[in-house]
């Protein structure tokens, strides 16, 4: 590897009273840092780390006999990456979080600059999440959208708890500082639209005649029943992907890009057995694992997970699976800004 920019000697004593100098006028010698901003490959940014639902969730329920979903507005228990406390970042660019709705409850109608998307844990027949004024129910396994800027509230008439894992952009917004919230002005947004109205209008390969194709996915709920018979059926129809295995992305059906402008999602079936090649890429990956039970070795530790379990590779750094039985991992990335911005690489 060709090497880049060198260190270089210790700063004489008039360098050094020059650094004082230039500090008083708000500047500073380019030569100290060049090397620690300009790396020959990417750092981190975070380290790799996971969280056993079963830990979280009895963390969250606590939480659920504490404060209501109203009062919190969103009642979430913040994933935050070991190295990065305090900052609501799970990565650099990503937050994630597990929220909670009770049976009974709402929580309020609002809208903000940040993407959001959900994937459900757990939730009894009738938790929805609402956007724009169509209601979503909440299965297991679902991946939903909740686009910038879109108003959503979540509601629960069932009688188990709704949970699930949120994914948003917001560390890459306010790096923008680019961030705006408000609420609706109803607590729980009106209902324009039919349940499965997107579902309908733009998840059957079809589009409406006179429907022009946007930034963000019109889909709002990508069904778990339905990827996972398309993850099914290819598993079983030729070789699988040596470091992925079955893998699939969530797209934008009018325009097969990313569901949004930041963040990707992806579906991948790891067959009985696999023992999957190491791989690395520029988006730092929050994983979730949907169905089964194996290990990922991220760098060299090895983490081993089960169904609802939630873990995080960092950027540029090693991953592998490895399964006994059959599994299935959800993971959503920044994927998409990186490609937009032309910084995306990955090596296998
Ligand atoms: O459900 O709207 O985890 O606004 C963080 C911020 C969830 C939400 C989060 C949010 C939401």
């Amino acid at each position: 590897m060709s090497t880049v920019f060198h260190s270089k000697p210790d700063a004489s004593p008039e360098l050094k009273a020059l650094y004082e100098r230039l500090g008083q006028k708000n500047t500073a010698p380019l030569w100290e840092v060049l090397g620690e901003i300009v790396t020959p490959q990417p750092k981190a940014g975070c380290v790799p780390a996971l969280w056993k639902y079963d830990e979280v969730r009895a963390l969250l329920m606590e939480a659920g006999g504490l404060i209501s979903a109203q009062e919190a507005e969103r009642r979430v228990l913040v994933l935050e990456n070991p190295s990065l406390r305090g900052q609501s970042q799970i990565t650099p660019t990503l937050y994630a979080g597990v929220q909670l709705v009770m049976p009974g409850e709402t929580a309020p109608t609002h809208r903000h600059s940040a993407s959001a998307l959900r994937f459900v844990l757990e939730s009894g027949e009738g938790a929805y999440t609402a956007v724009d004024g169509e209601r979503t129910t909440m299965r297991a396994g679902d991946f939903i959208l909740t686009p910038s800027w879109t108003y959503h509230d979540h509601g629960n008439p069932s009688d188990a708890p709704a949970i699930w894992m949120d994914g948003l952009d917001i560390p890459m917004v306010n790096m923008f500082s680019a961030s705006f919230a408000e609420h609706h002005p109803d607590e729980t947004q009106p209902v324009t639209r039919p349940e499965g109205d997107a579902l309908n209008r733009y998840g059957a390969a079809l589009l409406p005649i006179d429907f022009t194709p946007g930034r963000r996915s019109p889909m709002l709920s990508y069904p778990f029943a339905r990827s996972r018979e398309t993850l099914n059926r290819l598993s079983r129809s030729g070789p699988v992907h040596p470091s992925h295995g079955v893998k699939m992305q969530y797209v934008n059906p009018a325009t097969g890009g990313y569901p949004m402008p930041t963040i990707a999602a992806f579906l991948q079936l790891l067959p009985a057995g696999f023992d999957g090649k190491s791989y690395r890429s520029t988006d730092a990956t929050v994983f979730c694992v949907a169905e089964g039970r194996g290990t990922s070795r991220i760098a060299d530790q090895t983490f081993a997970w089960g169904p609802r379990d939630m873990f995080v590779v960092p950027s540029w750094t090693p991953v592998s699976h490895q399964t006994h039985s059959e599994a299935v991992l959800f993971s959503f990335s920044d994927r998409p800004a990186q490609k937009a911005l032309g910084l995306w690489r990955e090596h296998s």
